[in-house]
C-alpha cells in the first residue's frame, strides 16, 4: 500500500524549476570537502494555493529571521549551508540591508565621464563586514540558496536536498525552521481558475498534509542529526507537543517556541532532557541574536553525536 507521503509526490507534479534546482544542490554537495559538515536550513512559510492559476492562497507565518540568521552562524562555524527559503522572506546577509535604508547607504559619484555607485563613507563600517562574510562564503562554495513559494515546491526541494545529504551520513545536520502548513488543498481538488464571487462564498475544505518528518528521519537521511521546530501560541501545549513529535519521529531535537516570544526564548527538547535558551534584555539591546546561541549548542551536540551516535 502506498503511504500518504508517497501519494503526495505521486499526485503533485515536480515544479517547473525542479531539475535545475536539483542539479544546483547536487553540484553544491559534490564540491563540499570530505572534512566539512553540512547543514540544510529551511526557512519561511509555505503558501497553500487555492487555485491552480493562483490568485489567492493561505499562508503560514514566518519572516525568515530564524533561518537566515542561523545560516550565517552555521557558516561562521565552518558548515556548508544549503538554505531553502520562501521567496521574499529574509535571506542570509541580505537581511542586514533592507529596502530604502539600503538605497540611503549609497551615493552616485561622477568623475569626468565615469559615473559610479559607492557606499557612503559613514556606512562602510556596517556594509563591509557583512559583504566580506557573504563573498567569502559564496566564493568558497559554502552557501547555496534556493527559494520556494508553495508547500508542494518546498516538499519537492526538501526531498531533493535529503537525497544528496544522505551520502554525508552523520556529517549532515537538518535544521527545519520553515513554517510548514499542516493543511492544504490537494492538487486534484483545486479549481483551475480564479474563484468567482458570482458563485457565492466558497466553502474551502483543507486536508491534512502528510508528515514528511517520518520518511525524512527513517528513510531519506537516517544517519543525519535532525532538528525540527515546533511553533505554538498556547504555552500550555508547547512542551507536550514537542515531546510528542520527538516520540513519534524519533529524531534528535525539537526546538519549541511561542510565536510572540520566539526572538528571546526557545526550549531545546531532546529525548531525555530539555534546556532553555533565554536572551536577557541587555543581550537583546546589545543586538545579540538568539540564533547565535541555538547554533552554538547544536554544533556541540552534532559533534558529540558524530563521535558517539545515539
Ligand atoms: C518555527 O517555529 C520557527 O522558529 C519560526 C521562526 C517560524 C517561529 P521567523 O521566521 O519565525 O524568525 O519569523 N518554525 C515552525 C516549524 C514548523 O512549522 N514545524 C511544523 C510543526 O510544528 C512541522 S516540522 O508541526
Amino acid at each position: 500500500m502506498t503511504s500518504q507521503w508517497e501519494e503526495f509526490y505521486v499526485t503533485h507534479s515536480t515544479p517547473a524549476d525542479y531539475e535545475e534546482n536539483k542539479k544546483k544542490i547536487n553540484d553544491f554537495c559534490r564540491n563540499v570537502s570530505a572534512e566539512r559538515k553540512i547543514v540544510l536550513v529551511t526557512s519561511g512559510g509555505t503558501a497553500i494555493p487555492l487555485e491552480h492559476n493562483t490568485v489567492r492562497f493561505v499562508d503560514n507565518f514566518s519572516a525568515g529571521t530564524r533561518g537566515s540568521a542561523s545560516a550565517e552562524y552555521f557558516l561562521e562555524m565552518n558548515y556548508a549551508v544549503i538554505f531553502i527559503y520562501r521567496l521574499k522572506s529574509l535571506e542570509p546577509f541580505v537581511r542586514h540591508f533592507m529596502g530604502q535604508e539600503f538605497l540611503d547607504m549609497l551615493d552616485v559619484r561622477k568623475e569626468g565621464d565615469v559615473t559610479s555607485v559607492v557606499v557612503k563613507n559613514d556606512c562602510v563600517s556596517s556594509v563591509l563586514p557583512v559583504l566580506t562574510r557573504y563573498k567569502s562564503a559564496k566564493e568558497a562554495g559554502h552557501l547555496l540558496c534556493i527559494s520556494f513559494t508553495s508547500l508542494s515546491e518546498y516538499l519537492w526541494l526538501l526531498r531533493a536536498a535529503c537525497e544528496c545529504l544522505a551520502s554525508f551520513g552523520s556529517r549532515a545536520l537538518l535544521y527545519l525552521a520553515a513554517a510548514v502548513s499542516d493543511f492544504y488543498i490537494p492538487s486534484n481538488q483545486m479549481p483551475v481558475h480564479k474563484m468567482q464571487s458570482e458563485a457565492g462564498a466558497p466553502t474551502i475544505s483543507l486536508q491534512l498534509v502528510p508528515k514528511m518528518l517520518e520518511p525524512l528521519v527513517n528513510l531519506w537521511v537516517p544517519h543525519a542529526y535532525v532538528v525540527s521546530f515546533k511553533l505554538e501560541t498556547d504555552e500550555g501545549l508547547l512542551i507536550s507537543k514537542a515531546r510528542g513529535a520527538l516520540a513519534k519521529y524519533k529524531h534528535k531535537m525539537v526546538i519549541a517556541n511561542i510565536l510572540h516570544t520566539r526572538k528571546h526564548r526557545v526550549v531545546l527538547v531532546m529525548p531525555t532532557t530539555s534546556s532553555e535558551i533565554v536572551l536577557s534584555s541587555e543581550e537583546m539591546e546589545a543586538g545579540i541574536e538568539i540564533e547565535s546561541k541555538i547554533v552554538a549548542v547544536l554544533v556541540k551536540r552534532h559533534d558529540f553525536f558524530r563521535v558517539e551516535p545515539i
